[in-house]
């Protein structure tokens, strides 16, 4: 049965088979060491589960190694010197007469990328005629983020509890950390962060510490290595300080004698992720210091190990009465050159939290002397749990590609992380995870392709939306040309679909309290930054966050070429519009409707966006397997009644204020 656990490395049978066994013959590969066994192994069972176990010995040979290991790589004399550590090299190579595959790199680890690019061109049915793929990282700490609890409960993913067993570690080892580590290798994550950053610092004692060893000792050989969060207040908690104060001597030892012991356990320990003074977390402000102080704290001690601290710039208290759009940018601005050169500031794509839509954070750019990493939330705990169908990439492409403008035109986000922007030496890009331990790993058989993008724009950002969705569909459901078809334009719709049905036009933060999974716009009660009617702010008159000069003047934080374009309602892309201005009801949109009326005709345009999946996934039926049929198609009509709740429960309420008729072609709430 189908059950989804291969994830995007099935393997199954080609129908080309015969015309890539023509091509493809016995490996030779070099001296073997743990990761150029695995390299070896992944590649026999790609191969003999694409194209059968018998090859031919007179069909071209894959040589496989690197120069040092493998002697016959070494006689082709190739330049391999811009592959760096983890690039890799898969080519035709050898003469007319004896035509040879080369999958070679710097490194073994570059070698089982190569192993990984290779399958992937087959499963994908690429030609073999010309082969030559040479790649490179982008950016170097390309890293998952468990927001995973010791007692296996994973705050806002929703396929179910934690992969990790900590009760059975270290003694039992699952067989699925290797897939685990195959799938996240496969598409070149190389780090992991264990524990979730709302984690209290249980993970840091040797009895877990020990787990966490047999953890790393199974990924390392993928190339991926373990991280862990560092609980600020640790020395209270588990060290018996009375105090957590980062320039107290005794603090300061208590975190150097840590580490050095989890290096003993782990000796190639990536470092630590930080949520530090940020809803209720303690951190250096508790003690009158700040994020630099703290950070400074451990990566000091880190730094002898080649560690790194990812500080998190997700910070935001309601006591300032500052916008919360504003705060991070507040705070780190002002701290730029403070940190040691081994810490990064890891933030969210938008300024206020993982809403389905948001303009990039202005904190990127804004910090020269600073890397920023950035934190993308592959988990979907405003974009319809792993109940709803809805592919990241071009979320993730559209912050990606923003345009800071720091450093003239072209200073995009992505190259804002990547260092090139200021030129920094270390780079990182985070995503939460959306694993769980369901069987299929993701609950929902599409949230597995958000898993895969993150890998693939992890390793190279400027792969489009279409190619890893062309990519992943392949290799998870065949290549059959119309199924294909099928299923890559209903990935490409349903990102906009859900923000069409959810926050249209810049709204935010408007969902259910508690679960963020359904609509809350009512929402009133607490602390009034984490109510929906502060973010709306609709009233009689109109709705909308006022970001401008004439508010809270966030707009402020960005470079001029994007103030002058986002600080009138005219001019700012509309899928902003709300995010930055209050806007009267009556307001002309390009389309010639009324504010009104567009907030009507999106919500609707969702909800019949999500019909249409539904026809187009039925339109499949018998052309894919039963099991994964079914459970789409269930989830999917779910989406629908969703989708549909989400705008009778927003318009019904945002008409309480608007009073305006609901255009035609829009279904009124009941
Ligand atoms: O989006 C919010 C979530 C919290 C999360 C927090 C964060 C881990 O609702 O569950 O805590 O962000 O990113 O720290």
């Amino acid at each position: 049965a189908e059950d989804g656990y291969r994830l995007w490395l099935r393997y199954e049978p080609l129908e080309d088979a015969a015309d890539y066994l023509r091509q493809i013959g016995d490996t030779e590969a070099g001296e073997t060491n743990e990761t150029s066994a695995l390299a070896v192994e992944e590649l026999k069972l790609g191969l003999d589960g694409l194209l059968g176990t018998s090859r031919s010995s007179k069909a071209p040979k894959i040589l496989l190694g690197t120069p040092e290991s493998n002697k016959a790589i070494a006689k082709l004399d190739l330049d391999l010197s811009d592959l760096g550590e983890e690039g890799f090299w898969v080519a035709a190579a050898g003469t007319k007469k004896k035509k040879q595959i080369v999958i070679t790199a710097n490194t073994d680890q570059g070698v089982l990328y190569g192993v990984f690019a290779f399958l992937r061109h087959l499963q994908t049915e690429q030609d073999l005629d010309g082969l030559n793929l040479k790649s490179t990282p982008r950016i170097e700490h390309r890293l998952l983020n468990h927001w995973d609890n010791l007692t296996r409960t994973v705050e806002r993913t929703m396929a179910g509890a934690s992969i990790f067993n900590w009760f059975d570690l270290p003694y039992y080892v699952e067989p699925y950390y290797h897939d685990y580590a195959r799938a996240c290798a496969s598409i070149g994550i190389n780090g992991t962060v264990l524990t979730n950053v709302n984690s209290n610092a249980t993970i840091l004692r040797p009895q877990y510490l020990e787990k966490v060893a047999a953890l790393a000792d199974t990924f390392r050989p993928y190339g991926i290595k373990v991280y862990l969060t560092a609980r600020f207040s640790a020395p209270i908690e588990i060290g018996g300080l009375e105090t957590a104060d980062p320039l107290e001597p005794e603090v300061i030892k208590w975190w150097t004698d840590k580490i050095n012991e989890i290096y003993e356990y782990v000796p190639d320990f990536g470092g630590f992720l930080v949520k530090a003074n940020s809803e209720g977390q303690p951190g250096p402000q508790s003690y009158h210091r700040d994020h630099a102080d703290g950070a400074n704290l451990l990566a000091r001690a880190l730094a002898p190990h080649q560690g790194i601290v990812m500080w998190r710039a997700f910070v935001y208290e309601f006591e300032t009465q500052e916008d919360r759009h504003k705060q991070a940018y507040t705070e780190f601005t002002g701290l730029d050159g403070k940190f040691e050169p081994n810490v990064l500031i890891q933030t969210k794509n938008g300024a206020i939290d993982f809403m389905p839509r948001e303009p990039f954070h202005p904190l990127f750019g804004s910090t020269p002397e600073t890397p920023l990493a950035l934190e993308l939330q592959i988990a979907q705990e405003y974009t319809g749990g792993d109940i709803h169908m809805v592919y990241l990439a071009p979320m993730w492409k559209e912050a990606l590609s923003a345009d800071t403008y720091v450093e003239g035109v072209g200073s995009t986000v992505a190259k804002v992380i990547d260092g090139s922007v200021y030129g920094h030496e270390t780079s990182a890009i985070a995503g939460v995870a959306n694993i769980g331990n369901a069987r299929n790993w993701t609950g929902h058989p599409m949230a597995a392709a958000n898993w895969y993008a993150f890998g693939r724009l992890a390793w190279d950002y400027d792969l489009s939306s279409e190619q890893i969705a062309d990519e992943w569909t392949r290799m998870t459901f065949g290549n059959e040309s119309s199924t294909v078809e099928t299923i890559e334009s209903m990935l490409l719709a349903s990102y906009e679909n859900m923000v069409s049905y959810s926050m249209p036009l810049g709204l935010h933060h408007i969902m259910y309290p508690g679960h963020h999974y359904g609509p809350g716009p009512w929402h009133d009660e607490g602390r009034p930054d984490w109510t929906s009617i502060y973010y709306h702010q609709a009233n009689e008159d109109g709705i909308g966050f006022d970001r401008t000069e004439t508010g809270s003047d966030a707009l402020s934080q960005y470079a001029p070429e994007i103030i002058e374009q986002w600080g009138s309602p005219k001019t700012i892309p509309e899928k902003f519009l709300l995010w930055f201005h209050h806007v009267d009801w009556d307001f002309e949109m390009k389309s010639g409707n009324t504010l009104w009326q567009e907030i009507c005709l999106t919500y609707q345009e969702g909800v019949d966006g999500v019909s249409e999946m539904i026809g187009q996934w039925e339109s499949l039926e018998g052309r894919i397997d039963e099991q994964r049929y079914a459970r789409v198609s269930a989830l999917l009509h779910r989406q629908l009644q969703d989708a549909k709740f989400y705008k009778d429960a927003c318009l019904a309420y945002f008409h309480t204020f608007a009073q305006r008729p609901y255009p035609e072609g829009v279904e009124a709430p009941e």
